[in-house]
């Protein structure tokens, strides 16, 4: 019998490494919260808001049970890492069963600003599609409804942190219409009533052909605003769900400072490739650490929290000198 080579066979016989194709690191502990570490029964838990409160890293996971009914939970941790996840879910409405209008309300995101955090999601209004709404919290135990603050078909709005020239601005994704979406700036002066909007314009990509929406509350640097977002491409099979990165103007944020033309995550490990919906990796939540590390939570294929990391002066550096 012919044998292989001995490189060739030790390649066979070795588990391949995960490829890095992108410039986040990937945690080794990944998934780091799965349906199994969760202390109610569920399905998946996935797509969690997230901040910093108090002293630690707080998320709010988005989490379905065996009917895929979906629940918040608070989860919490000093190294970022490894969580304590409430057993209770939050005390705030994700539907109302009376008029049945509200159907569901999921992607909570999470933005300190002017001494609240104010979380912004997505409110399912079956066949209207989905809308803006926005809660308030200052201890993540009590939950103020603010309203649902958009016409359908809107979703994964990401207040900006502070007022840009005087006016409150959010990123969102307003429905395209041939099905896919592109994120739009909107402009507020109380909050409430939302306009002035605008494009971001971003390079056309072909893992960027169907639809690109926020991701993370952008992040203030000197050379811009930081922001992590979503984008897909259908292909034969699936559609599949991309991380990239871009600066935006600290003044007029609808104007793109920089935007690589590369991804800067994809799916390609079985905790992204494998689950409810196969090939997604999704992030509405990113947090700086003490020691400039950009915490990026994300969801593997709708069933499992994630991390991946980079420092925030890579990325920006990444966004500058990439093309
Ligand atoms: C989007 C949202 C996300 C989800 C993604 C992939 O439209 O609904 O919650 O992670 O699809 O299924």
């Amino acid at each position: 019998m012919k044998t292989l080579p001995a490189t060739r066979q030790h390649a066979r016989e070795t588990t391949p490494r995960p490829y890095q194709t992108g410039i986040l690191q990937r945690h080794p502990k990944n998934p780091i919260i799965a349906p199994g570490d969760m202390p109610v029964p569920c399905s998946s838990v996935f797509n969690c808001g997230a901040t910093r409160f108090e002293d630690r890293v707080l998320l709010l996971l988005r989490v379905e049970d065996m009917a895929r009914d979906n629940a918040f939970h608070v989860a919490t941790s000093k190294d970022g890492v490894n969580f304590e996840i409430q057993p209770e879910p939050i005390d705030y409405p994700l539907r109302d069963t009376e008029s049945r209008f509200l159907e569901n309300r999921f992607d909570m995101r999470i933005t300190q600003l002017e001494g609240h955090y104010y979380v912004t999601h997505a409110s399912w209004l079956g066949g209207y599609g989905s809308c803006i709404g926005t809660a308030l919290t200052k201890d993540f135990r009590s939950f103020e409804p603010v309203g649902e603050l958009s016409v359908p078909s809107n979703r994964n709005a990401a207040l900006f942190p502070e007022k840009i020239q005087g006016r409150y601005a959010r990123l969102e994704r307003p429905q395209n219409i041939d099905g896919g979406g592109r994120i739009w700036v909107s402009y507020s002066p109380d909050l409430l009533h939302w306009g002035q909007s605008r494009p971001v314009i971003l390079p056309d990509t072909p893992w960027s052909r169907c639809k690109v929406g926020a991701g993370a509350i952008p992040i203030k640097t000197e050379q811009g605003w930081l922001c992590v977002y979503h984008a897909t491409a259908k292909n034969c099979a699936t559609e599949n769900y991309y991380l990239g990165a871009m600066l935006l103007d600290l003044q007029q944020p609808d104007r793109v400072v920089a935007a690589p033309r590369q991804f800067i995550l994809q799916p390609e490990t079985p905790y992204e490739c494998m689950g409810q919906v196969p090939n997604v990796v999704f992030t509405n939540g990113a947090v700086v650490m003490p020691d400039g590390t950009l915490n990026i939570y994300y969801g593997g294929a709708d069933t499992r929290i994630c991390l991946a990391q980079v420092s925030v002066d890579t990325l920006v550096e990444h966004c500058l000198t990439e093309r």
